[in-house]
């Protein structure tokens, strides 16, 4: 017999986990995610909101559940303690994440992946686990998982104390952690002779739905505003300027980072240089082709801190995707500054608030 404290912090246990899954799926798949920024619907701050009340839940209920799961079958304690051992995987990394302007790169990298990796291993088990319960459909287990009865010898003879699986706990949570520093080390030891030792990947993070998708030469840059006098600057004249290649580290707030990208492009200095760009005032705002991404600088950000117009990743074209043909990279500044299909520089007298300080909290100047 169940005690009924029980069905009804399962259930609560359920609902949380069942609300955690859906926001956080959705701010893993990018066009749900773009959805959900498009009606302007904070998905990250309702995510943690719920992450936190679900973190206050389980502290409650821990005491009770242990010692409930201690006179259990060995099919009920697992249940308990794999769900015990992903909480604490998914609240510690989220935590990271959630603060990860405080800890080095590699360290939110790796909380990322964990955070990844726990809700992989987690959505089939609570599939198998809550189908089961709603069709109460029984998988034969061996009875002596199922029930109260006699273990095997040989199970008998490993049988774990809450002491063993709380340290085997740690331990996996420290092995999980050890692991993802692993993962991030093994491209540098393989790549040690290479200058371009790329690690880690773009997640790809448009607001849009698409994107514009530019062919061939359709593509220019306008330079207007408060200029005396306005350019537009084909592909063309983009390639007769000198074109400098940059290794550097892409970093987006959100936690997870790129290093060593090869970065291929124009210094704005020498665009606004060789085509004699004089501005009249000192704020500048980047638009994209998309029509909806935006972000300001100051003009001497752009010109004076190695700003780049940035054609080419990783010695071949950007991606359509990540911005093909030209996004602004700021090398300073996080990846929210590098507006990609980059269509237009405006010169204005004040500075604007850009896409993300208008949608999001981001900070105005995204200095690392
Ligand atoms: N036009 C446009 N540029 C953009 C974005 C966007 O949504 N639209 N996202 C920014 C953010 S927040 C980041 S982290 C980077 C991501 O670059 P990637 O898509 O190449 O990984 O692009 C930046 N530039
Ligand atoms: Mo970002």
């Amino acid at each position: 017999m169940k005690a009924r404290w029980l069905i009804k912090i399962h259930h609560i246990h359920a609902i949380l986990v069942g609300l955690l899954l859906l926001s956080g799926l959705s701010l893993f798949i990018q066009p749900v995610r773009t959805f959900f920024n498009e009606w302007k619907i904070p998905l990250v701050a309702i995510h943690t909101w719920i992450a936190l009340f679900y973190i206050i839940i389980v502290l409650l209920s821990l005491k009770k559940a242990i010692k409930y799961t201690f006179k259990k079958p060995t099919l009920k304690k697992f249940n308990v303690h794999f769900i015990l051992g992903l909480f604490l995987a998914w609240s510690l990394s989220g935590a990271i994440m959630y603060f990860q302007a405080h800890f080095p790169v590699p360290v939110r990298n790796t909380a990322v992946t964990i955070h990844d990796t726990v809700t992989w291993i987690a959505i089939p088990w609570l599939l198998i686990h809550s189908i089961g319960h709603t069709l109460k459909l029984e998988i034969p287990w061996p009875l002596w998982w199922k029930r109260h009865a006699k273990k095997p010898e040989w199970v008998q003879e490993n049988r774990l104390q809450r002491r063993d699986f709380i340290k085997s706990l740690s331990l996996i949570t420290i092995m999980i952690f050890i692991g993802g520093w692993l993962k991030w080390l093994t491209p540098m030891l393989h790549a040690s002779n290479e200058t371009n030792r790329r690690r880690g990947y773009f997640r790809i993070y448009n607001v849009t739905n698409d994107y514009p998708r530019y062919e061939n030469n359709d593509w220019s840059l306008t330079i207007d505003g408060l200029v005396e006098e306005k350019k537009v600057l084909t592909i063309q004249q983009m390639r007769q300027l000198k074109w400098n290649t940059i290794i550097d580290d892409f970093h987006c707030v959100t936690g997870w980072s790129v290093k060593g990208v090869e970065l291929t492009g124009v210094y704005i200095r020498d665009l606004f240089e060789a085509h004699d760009i004089k501005p009249k005032d000192k704020y500048i705002t980047a638009y994209s082709g998309d029509g909806v991404y935006f972000d300001t600088f100051t003009l001497s950000q752009l010109v004076d801190e190695e700003a780049m117009l940035v054609f080419e990743l990783d010695g071949a074209p950007l991606k359509k995707a990540q911005g093909y043909p030209c996004r602004l990279y700021h090398p300073t500044m996080y990846g929210y500054k590098s507006v990609k299909w980059i269509e237009r520089l405006t010169i204005t007298d004040e500075r604007d608030y850009g896409y993300w300080q208008q949608n999001g909290d981001y900070d105005l100047d995204g200095y690392l």
